[in-house]
């Protein structure tokens, strides 16, 4: 049976069989706003779709919290060559991460059960230097929206064993609360993968902010841990 994640949670990652999970991907599923608005002259109901584009990101440190290794929409690209940061890429640097790329709509007409963003991971592939993996979501506003998670239908989160379309077994979810407490925040920070004792343990943070890019997350994971 899967594992329902509480906010704080810590976990070892391993299988029921109680073998070590190595394989595995990290999915965001999450809905489109959809409202029912009056027609022109108040006649009839018009449904509006108001795209969300959540970004999911990771980035690694080693044992003392030096940035490693990263994956972010390459995107923002130009933005980020402009500003001296890292430019954006979907896989990590050692193979050990893949992103499956943006998406920029989010479910329409409700959720149809599929992750919207997906990280497929081999831990066995990622590089012995890297000691922490650092999972988070921000949302992305196209000119004019002004939302935030307290407003997005639904958002989880979801590790599980497959491929980035095709679930087999789900091994733990986390349901993101969509709820008051979420006003005026943009950005979570979801998750950590890190080592203990040789092997890979998960806590599952869900800590929201108020940052406006992922650039700034980015930076808050290395402040708080150093
Ligand atoms: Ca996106
Ligand atoms: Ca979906």
């Amino acid at each position: 049976m899967a594992i329902s994640l509480q906010k704080g949670q810590k976990i070892d990652l391993r299988k029921s069989s109680g073998e070590a999970l190595t394989n595995f991907c990290v999915g965001v599923n999450w809905g489109a706003i959809e409202t029912e608005k009056a027609g022109l002259f108040g006649f009839g109901k018009k449904k509006v779709v108001e795209d969300v584009d959540l970004d999911l990101s990771c980035i690694m440190l080693d044992q003392s919290g030096n940035l490693v290794d990263w994956i972010y929409s390459p995107d923002y690209n130009a933005w980020l060559s402009k500003n001296n940061y890292p430019l954006g890429k979907l896989s990590s640097k050692d193979g050990g991460l893949k992103h499956s790329g943006d998406d920029r709509q989010g479910d329409v007409g409700g959720d149809d059960g599929l992750d919207n963003e997906i990280i497929t991971i081999d831990l066995n592939r990622v590089s012995p230097t890297i000691d922490k993996i650092y999972f988070f979501l921000n949302i992305y506003l196209n000119q004019g929206q002004s939302f935030d998670f307290s407003q997005i239908p639904f958002a989880k989160i979801r590790m599980y064993e497959g491929t980035s379309t095709r679930v087999n077994t789900v091994h733990s979810n986390y349901d993101i609360v969509t709820d008051s407490s979420y006003r005026g925040k943009r950005a979570l920070i979801l998750g950590k993968l890190y080592r203990k004792n040789g092997e890979w343990k998960f806590d599952a943070i869900g800590e929201p902010s108020e940052d406006q890019i992922f650039v700034q997350t980015m930076q808050r994971i290395i402040k708080d841990y150093k």
